[in-house]
């Protein structure tokens, strides 16, 4: 039997999958819940929000102690971990975990009579660490972006712009805010290699893929980006892990885990990478013409790229593929937490929630919503406020077909630099199987959405990478299309066919809802009477 498992840590739960490659589907998936099963770290979503939304925190102990429940979760329903030939995993996106010298010596000598846990409490430099929600580094971004020579020189040598989730801002203000600490962290991980280093029994490579969210590898070049260290924080090349391709073997995987569960100790490792890159594997997307919408917490849009295609407006960001080429992609934190927000203002099911979509107009009479709930990344908004044109905040029916309208809306309007015309648009993450969700999505985007009954495609892409780079050892090539496709197609699926009457009026309303941006964000001219145009056309026949 050849069983692969894929990892998750997403910013809610850790998730894991185990797939058969003889059957080409996935046999197992088991979840935990950081606030329900882990109440003691007192998260909210997975997460500590303070500072008015700016700062957003997670907690590193908080995901080792998920690991060993999860694995206990497989041990408990029998599930023959021995038969596992390779693992890899999936972390969120952008969030560092600092840790001290003895973390690399704790690693070497875990007991398996203990938890993680209980060995590991006292490996770290920062009890919490700051997550991909996190936007309090602005004025780190403009002092790395100025000494880089700029916004599209910045773009040009890391793929993005400064942002301020991602991981070398977040470095560089701890480093000026908490100076003595940064000396004593020996090693800064990204959240997927910290756990992959658990595995590994020692401090794992950082991989292209996730590499590129940082700010600090050179895009071209793949490698560590002098320039770009050298403006964020002294000595930082002493303090990062080495990079890796997605697909290389890293090693075996450790004692700790062959004892306590019952792992072969040929288990083989892959480095672990980003949900969106391995989301990219996760849905197929390892050929040109394809492109995904994940609607997860971070609602994303990103497509495959055969070669580098800089965003130099400074909006989107270009990640590595987990197959060695590009991927582009495009980042909302007003996600699934906006939509929740919403529906827990009107005490909604989510039922309740889609029969208003079902029965609301498209065009929503004219009632458009900014929806920045927290702050937002495209485009960017610091200070979270939500607007509102031509409607209330009690507006019922308004406000839940405002903010699914809205999101695709930003979405269509922000993605027209890796937007290829897609045939079709691959959807995945939990929202995606809310058909009416989804329906908005495909007249949007006037294009057919493809719906997919695993929604997890970050662990499935990890779960699948790791069997492509066992094979590959092995000296049995796969073709990466081909092992995606073959996954795909013994997934139910379902196509979601945009409604061709509401082309004309989403266009108008993208032009609309550009307007309102623009008037809020950029002291533009006022949409209002373009927006009582867009209600006469639509609206009173
Ligand atoms: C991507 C991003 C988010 C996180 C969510 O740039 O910040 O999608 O990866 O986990």
């Amino acid at each position: 039997m050849d069983y692969f498992l894929g990892l998750d840590c997403s910013t809610q739960s850790l998730t894991g999958i185990l797939i058969d490659f003889n059957q080409k589907k996935s046999l197992y998936t088991y979840v935990i819940n950081f606030d329900k099963e882990l109440p003691q770290y007192n998260t909210q979503n997975g997460v500590y929000i303070s500072d008015g939304g700016k700062t957003v925190h997670s907690n590193p102990l908080m995901w080792i102690e998920a690991l060993d429940m999860l694995l206990n979760k497989f041990v408990l329903a029998n599930i023959p971990l021995e038969q596992i030939k390779a693992i890899s995993g999936s972390g969120q996106q952008h969030g560092t975990v600092y840790l001290n010298k003895s973390f690399a010596s704790i690693l070497k000598k875990l007991d398996p009579d203990k938890t993680l846990v209980d060995q590991l409490t006292n490996v770290f430099t920062r009890n919490t660490n700051p997550v991909w929600m996190d936007s309090s580094t602005n004025k780190e971004c403009e002092e790395i972006r100025n000494e880089l020579g700029g916004m599209e020189s910045t773009i040009k040598i890391t793929g993005s712009d400064a942002f301020e989730r991602f991981s070398g801002p977040q470095i560089r203000k701890f480093f000026k805010q908490n100076y003595d600490d940064y000396l004593k962290t020996s090693v800064i991980h990204l959240v997927s290699s910290f756990l992959s280093s658990l595995l590994l029994g020692k401090n794992s490579p950082i991989d292209h893929s996730d590499g590129a969210g940082m700010n600090l590898m050179n895009i071209a070049t793949k490698q560590w980006d002098q320039k770009a260290l050298d403006a964020t924080a002294p000595d930082l090349m002493l303090k990062l892990p080495a990079l890796t391709s997605s697909y290389d073997v890293i090693g075996k995987i450790s004692p700790y885990f062959v004892e306590r569960y019952n792992f072969s100790p040929d288990t083989i490792l892959i480095p672990w990478s980003g949900d969106n890159p391995n989301s990219l594997i996760g849905i197929g997307l390892t050929k040109k013409g394809r492109a995904a919408i994940s609607l997860g917490t971070s609602d994303t849009y990103f497509t495959y790229l055969e070669r580098l295609n800089l965003d130099l407006s400074g909006e989107g960001h270009i990640f590595g593929a987990p197959t060695g080429e590009y991927m582009g992609l495009l980042c909302y934190k007003n996600g699934s937490l906006a939509r929740e927000k919403i529906k827990n203002r009107f005490d909604l099911t989510w039922n309740k929630f889609s029969q208003i979509l079902k029965n609301t107009p498209p065009g929503n009479y004219g009632k458009i919503m900014l929806p920045y709930f927290f702050p937002e990344v495209v485009p960017l908004v610091l200070i979270p406020e939500v607007y509102r044109f031509g409607f209330s905040e009690d507006d019922l029916e308004g406000n839940v077909r405002a903010v699914i309208e809205a999101q695709f809306l930003s979405m269509r309007l922000h993605s027209e630099w890796i937007r290829e015309e897609p045939e079709e648009i691959y959807a995945t993450g939990g929202a995606s199987t809310n058909k009416e969700i989804v329906q908005i999505a495909a007249d949007i985007f006037n294009t057919n959405i493809r719906q997919f009954e695993v929604t997890d495609s970050a662990a499935l892409g990890a779960a699948l990478r790791s069997s492509k780079s066992y094979y590959d050892s092995t000296n049995k090539n796969i073709d990466w299309t081909e092992l995606v496709n073959q996954y795909l197609e013994m997934q139910k699926s379902i196509v979601i066919k945009p409604n061709k009457n509401y082309t004309e009026l989403y266009n108008h309303m993208l032009n609309l809802y550009k307007k309102c941006e623009t008037f809020v964000l950029k002291n533009g001219e006022n949409p209002e009477p373009y927006r009582k145009r867009f209600i006469k056309k639509y609206f009173e026949k």
